[in-house]
């Protein structure tokens, strides 16, 4: 392979029947009923956590690599592709539970988990199992660390978060009537921030940071102020592509319409749309009905919120790059974030 991005992606690959030998291997003494579990533990993992983009996981490394320097050697990179897959199957846990949240359909090119035959409400347990699956291999790879405390308290209080912006993101569009006045900018940035840039992009470049002993408040907040950013602006481009994404290219069926979700379309919609369009908008939103979708698209289009949103990417971007700029401690290297922004500008999945 001619590039560094491939070979670190065969590696983080070759890795991850490791990590599912380590979960799904019952102690001698278990018992043959509870080998059941296991194996069903293997299905699930196999299903759910390796079809993705990866993006989270290969961070981990990528930014373990970047911030430990000479010293890194082959123990810190089986450390970091095990931290890696970790944050992955994190990621899996909330992704399970998000798709029977928001009764999606598809997820990464296959039918939902949840929606497969066998599966329905169990889906609830398993979100849970591949939670504590993340545990599991924190404990086994880092207990007795000096870094295992820090790891699990960020993990924690990053789980917490995600699922707080999970529950604000449904407060919003659990209302038994469509009433925009809920769906502010400010509420909107909350949910986002909340619900997925914490766990997206502050979690892997953090895990990094303590794995290398970078455990200071200050450096910690500092980047997590320019990853969460970065992470609002990742799912900004998720809310737009769930309306103008191509399913063939996301591997997602778009829901947020049909689902009366505070995206960000909506919320430009609302402020740019006449009185006519609003009323339409209200009586269409939040409507299973495909003829309903097709009425809010029909206004988004009309509003030329694709151009809206480009200007607001480049915007972004731009203003992201200023603080990466700004950015002053020479423990992370400014790549750290510029990898990141760049892997996701423009962005179609
Ligand atoms: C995703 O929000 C947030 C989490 C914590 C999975 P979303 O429902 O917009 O994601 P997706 O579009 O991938 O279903
Ligand atoms: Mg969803
Ligand atoms: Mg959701
Ligand atoms: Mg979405």
């Amino acid at each position: 392979r001619m590039n560094g991005k491939s070979e670190l992606w065969d590696l983080f690959e070759k890795h991850f029947p490791v990590v599912v030998n380590e979960l799904c291997t019952a102690p001698v003494d278990a018992g043959t009923e509870i080998q059941w579990s296991f194996d069903r533990i293997k299905d699930l993992l196999e299903y759910n956590v390796p079809q993705g983009k990866r993006t989270r996981g290969l961070t981990v490394v990528a930014a373990y690599k970047a911030l430990a320097g000479e010293n890194f050697n082959d123990e810190s990179l089986n450390l970091a592709l095990t931290m890696g897959w970790t944050v992955e199957i994190l990621q899996a846990s909330f992704l399970v539970a998000d798709d029977l949240m928001d009764q999606s359909k598809t997820r990464r090119g296959q039918k939902c988990w949840y929606l497969k035959p066998t599966i329905g409400y169990q889906a609830v347990n398993d979100s849970m199992i591949l939670e504590s699956c993340v545990f599991t291999l924190l404990r086994n790879h880092c207990r007795g660390k000096a870094f295992y405390a820090d790891l699990f308290d960020l993990f924690h209080k990053v789980i917490l978060s995600t699922e707080m912006g999970q529950s604000l993101d449904m407060q919003a569009s659990e209302q038994p009537t469509v009433d925009f006045s809920l769906f502010t900018e400010a509420k909107h940035a909350a949910i986002i921030k909340y619900k997925t840039a914490y766990y997206s992009f502050y979690l892997p470049v953090a895990t990094a940071m303590y794995l290398v002993g970078i455990r200071d408040d200050e450096c910690h907040t500092a980047a997590c102020n320019i990853l969460t950013k970065i992470g609002s602006l990742f799912q900004v481009q998720d809310d737009f592509l769930d309306c103008y994404g191509d399913p063939e290219v996301t591997g997602k069926i778009g829901t947020d319409i049909e689902d009366n979700k505070c995206s960000w379309l909506i919320i430009k919609a609302v402020q740019l749309a006449s009185p006519e369009q609003t009323c339409a908008l209200q009586e269409n939103y939040a409507k299973k009905n495909p003829e309903n979708v097709a009425v809010v698209k029909q206004i988004f289009n009309s509003l030329g919120l694709k151009s809206v949103f480009l200007k607001y990417e480049e915007d972004t971007y731009k203003s992201i790059c200023d603080d990466v700029n700004n950015f002053q401690d020479s423990r992370i290297p400014h790549s750290v974030f510029l990898n990141l922004l760049k892997k996701i500008y423009k962005r179609k999945k």
